[in-house]
């Protein structure tokens, strides 16, 4: 495997709205962040993944782009992203951006034109259709609920918006189109970007001719997977970006990519992958129903260890996936994949290295570092997330009570992981002096970074000692390239692996709150990281703690 300069980086993800205030309106915003750079150098942090912050009308908060070229001014200026790059780079740190181009605002340009006419240019922008009485062009479900089909202002046709209706489908068929795509990510690369998270890109090959697919709902539509298992020939969009684009700067991508098929996995991620690496959704995917949130299946511990073991072993030596316990999308993860009466400093360790130290790229989402908590929401007036929105709708159409079915999005809800970074346990968490866009989660006088920036045994702390043992040049060459091999895989609440690279490291956590024990294959030479002060040893055989997590160097 060639190296590169990225492979041994640790990344972190800002939600720019909800990181810091900087002028008090109760937004995050670019210069707050430029204020946190030296708290994310600190930590460890190479690289910074920017939610999207150019100019939109924050439907989908900020993934529906209505400028690519500005900042939305609730966030800065053109000169305040100038600046961030800048300072990063003064830190030996990359801001990426994030490139959101299977759809754009309905409050682009580009749909403004294509409006006033649809047979014009800008018309084949988007997928457009004549509109016929009584009947849509296809039966695809959005993402964020109802038909994909919805009618273009001031014509007689339907646009199609596989998200929310505010994000029309741009159409990528069209060589305009992605002209116009790789000029951008070139302009802003010659910025001095280190790359882009690329949203949502699977959606952008459509099966064409569009056609209906089986129903699986009562409302007679059907999933855009249907539809998306039968589209092919995304790589020939995808290489020709990254020809066009990332290759000339030897930029970082990450790929927001589901469902790949095993075999087209060198295709996205290897040698001469169409990214650099692609995040691992197979733990966040898991327990996914088609009916809606509402009937998921919670994950175990022993389903998020075969979910972590099988993108390993599907990956293997291919190439890097990019690793997380989190996102904007999801709940936070300490939620999700700890039981509640279990949620504690140890066990939220033990969850951060066991992810950490897959083979990969780690992405941190902000706040993880502290182990942020899902948020205690008592309404669903409370809420802000259209995804959340409409599955509770979902959930009610099923026939649940409004309180079962607000408990039910609730576990799921985007707005977890979106409530304002925990910075002080001062008013507002320390995240704005003015009134917060989002609901500040309350357990912030517990959970927040000043104060565990002095305790060295806080959940922050410890993610410090992570990132720096990734760092250490005795262990780095192991835990950046060393391969995975799963040990003990068949027993209950244990999650352990070996990272064997030119040295042997072995990790264990006791993923329950009773002790159990393991007999080590070989005695260990130093224990490279524990989150209990004391490991208990009789001969080879080691009687771990509940949620006990030890990396040993054998
Ligand atoms: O998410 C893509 C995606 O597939 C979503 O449907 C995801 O499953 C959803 O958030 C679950 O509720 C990306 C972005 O990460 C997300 O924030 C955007 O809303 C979406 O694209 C549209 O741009
Ligand atoms: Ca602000």
């Amino acid at each position: 495997m060639n190296r590169k300069w990225w492979h041994d980086k640790v990344a972190y993800q800002i939600y720019p709205k909800s990181f810091y205030d900087s002028n008090g309106d109760g937004i995050g915003d670019i210069p707050g962040i430029i204020s946190k750079l030296d708290y994310l150098q600190d930590l460890g942090i190479d690289i910074i993944w920017l939610s999207p912050c150019y100019r939109s009308p924050l439907a989908d908060e900020g993934y529906d782009i209505s400028d690519y070229y500005n900042i939305d001014p609730r966030f800065g200026t053109m000169e305040d992203m100038e600046c961030l790059i800048a300072e990063a780079k003064k830190r030996g740190m990359y801001i990426l951006m994030d490139l959101v181009v299977n759809h754009c605002s309905d409050e682009h340009e580009w749909f403004r034109k294509a409006c006033q006419d649809p047979d014009g240019k800008y018309g084949n922008f988007f997928y457009l259709r004549d509109k016929t009485q009584g009947r849509l062009p296809t039966n695809w479900r959005s993402y964020f609920g109802g038909p994909v089909w919805e009618d273009l202002p001031g014509t007689d046709k339907q646009y199609l918006h596989v998200f929310h209706k505010k994000q029309p489908d741009l159409n990528w068929e069209n060589p305009q189109v992605r002209e116009e795509v790789y000029k951008n990510i070139n302009w802003w690369l010659d910025k001095g970007l280190g790359g882009f998270r690329i949203d949502a890109i699977i959606n952008i090959k459509k099966a064409l001719p569009m056609h209906d697919y089986a129903p699986d709902r009562e409302d007679g539509l059907c999933s855009m997977d249907a539809m998306l298992r039968e589209a092919h020939g995304i790589g020939e969009f995808l290489g020709e970006m990254r020809d066009r684009t990332f290759r000339k700067y030897d930029a970082f991508s990450v790929g927001e990519v589901f469902n790949e098929k095993p075999e087209e996995i060198a295709d996205f991620i290897g040698e001469n992958g169409y990214f650099s690496t692609m995040f691992d959704f197979n733990e966040t995917v898991f327990g996914a129903s088609e009916k809606g949130w509402y009937d998921a299946k919670p994950i175990t511990p022993d389903d998020y260890k075969k979910c972590c073991f099988q993108s390993q072993a599907r990956v293997g030596n291919t190439g890097f996936l990019s690793n997380i316990i989190e996102n904007h999308d999801e709940p936070r993860g300490v939620s999700r994949y700890i039981p509640q009466e279990d949620c504690s400093l140890e066990s939220k360790k033990m969850l951060a290295a066991l992810n950490f130290m897959l083979r990969g790229l780690p992405f941190i989402y902000q706040g993880q570092e502290l182990g942020m908590e899902n948020a205690p929401f008592s309404s669903i007036d409370e809420i802000d997330d259209i995804s959340t929105l409409h599955e509770y709708q979902t959930a009610l159409q099923a026939g649940l009570t409004p309180k079962e079915a607000l408990r039910a999005v609730l576990r799921y809800s985007r707005d977890n992981a979106r409530t304002p970074m925990q910075w002080t346990n001062q008013k507002n968490a320390g995240f704005t002096t003015g009134t917060p866009w989002l609901k500040v989660n309350p357990n912030y006088t517990r959970i927040n970074a000043a104060d565990q920036l002095e305790d060295p045994d806080s959940v922050r702390s410890f993610y410090k000692r992570l990132i720096a043992l990734r760092r250490h040049p005795d262990y780095k060459e192991t835990i950046v390239y060393g391969a995975l091999e799963p040990v003990w895989e068949d027993r209950h609440n244990l999650m352990a692996y070996y990272r064997k690279g030119d040295k042997t490291l072995l990790v264990i956590g006791n993923y329950q709150r009773t002790e159990q024990s393991v007999i080590l294959p070989q005695a260990y030479k130093k224990v490279l990281l524990n989150n209990y002060p004391d490991i208990s040893c009789e001969g080879s055989t080691v009687c771990l703690h509940g949620y006990q997590l030890l990396i040993l160097e054998l």
